[in-house]
């Protein structure tokens, strides 16, 4: 993957251009250049702008495992609101509008308001970092995802003395999220954390993967990955961050809290009521002798976060 150090500043929302235009506007200039009326010296850069590209510079915590393939990342989803299957997602998301975005940063903070999304993409310097990502049906990927730490945007809010949790609320429009016409989950999809796991240097506010802006079906334009949590933690196209007092309610602990705890920490001695924990299908490896990997307690991340553990009965908390 090419390193284009570029830190959000530089990314002017012009830059960001719908792939059809660059697409033709690249095409003019290669015929500019065939009829000899531009010199072909662009610097590569030049024929880059438009593109959507977002990468940063190497950020801290990234796994050097083998990424999953592209395909397998934008291909094999999860997000309910465009249907159950793995699919579904890739197919249907496409037709959601993602400009103009919004974000409305409210609750128990000093200030907040609403955050457009050219704004939040020039809020702190992006940076490459590379995930494990471990869903609660036991698969996983290792995925190179683009964005700030999570805290950048909560230390400017200022969270007041009576912020204890941060929920985050997915974009509803049954328009195009055709599986939201459907009761599978009472939306829209919130999830939550404490504030201190949602400051803590490994929560990325996610805007691009593999040095470009996410596929609508990975959570355009932007979500959040906690990559020691179960996947389900990391909720897609947010429209609202609150912070609130109470453990905020979520979707999915809501709908089976037998199944799906408010922490949800990976752990591979804690059991899903219905399968194992212990062992993980890495996505893009599977075949069918491949042996599964074993789990990793916190997802391999237990140096980074056990300590905001210390003390808990990780079994009840689970
Ligand atoms: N809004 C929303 N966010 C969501 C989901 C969803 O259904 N809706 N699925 C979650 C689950 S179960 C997983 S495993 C990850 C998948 O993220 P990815 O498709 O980018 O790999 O998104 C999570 N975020
Ligand atoms: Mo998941």
């Amino acid at each position: 993957m090419p390193m284009l150090i570029r830190t959000t500043s530089d990314v002017a929302p012009s830059q960001i251009t719908p792939k059809s235009v660059y697409l033709r506007r690249r095409a003019f200039l290669e015929r500019a250049i065939a009829m000899g009326l531009v010199l072909p010296l662009l610097p590569a850069q030049a024929l880059a702008v438009g593109a959507r590209k977002l990468s940063g510079r190497p950020g801290p915590f990234s796994a050097s495992e083998k990424q999953t393939p592209y395909k397998d990342v934008t291909t094999y989803n999860n997000f309910y609101e465009f249907g159950t299957g793995k699919d579904e997602p890739a197919i249907y998301a496409p037709k959601m509008k993602t400009r103009p975005w919004a974000v409305t940063v409210d609750g128990e903070v000093k200030r907040g308001g609403v955050f457009g999304i050219e704004d939040l993409l020039k809020l702190a310097p992006m940076q490459d970092r590379v995930y494990r990502h471990r869903c609660v049906e036991a698969w996983s990927m290792v995925i190179p995802w683009v964005g700030y730490p999570l805290a950048e945007l909560i230390k400017r809010v200022e969270p007041t003395g009576r912020a204890k949790y941060v929920a985050f609320t997915t974009k509803l429009d049954p328009e195009t999220m055709v599986g939201t016409r459907l009761p599978l989950l009472d939306w829209p999809y919130v999830e939550g954390l404490r504030l201190d796991e949602a400051m803590h240097p490994l929560t990325l506010l996610t805007f691009g993967l593999y040095g470009e802006l996410l596929p609508n079906q990975n959570g355009a334009p932007v979500r959040v990955v906690v990559p020691w949590k179960y996947g389900f933690k990391s909720a897609k196209s947010i429209v609202r961050v609150t912070f609130t007092e109470q453990q905020p309610k979520t979707a999915w602990n809501e709908a089976a809290p037998n199944e799906y705890g408010f922490y949800s920490n990976v752990n591979p001695n804690v059991d899903h009521p219905r399968w194992s924990q212990a062992r993980e299908r890495r996505i893009g490896e599977d075949g069918f002798f491949t042996p599964k990997r074993k789990t990793l307690m916190f997802n391999g991340y237990a140096n980074q976060v056990a300590e905001l553990y210390a003390g808990m009965d990780l079994k009840k908390f689970f």
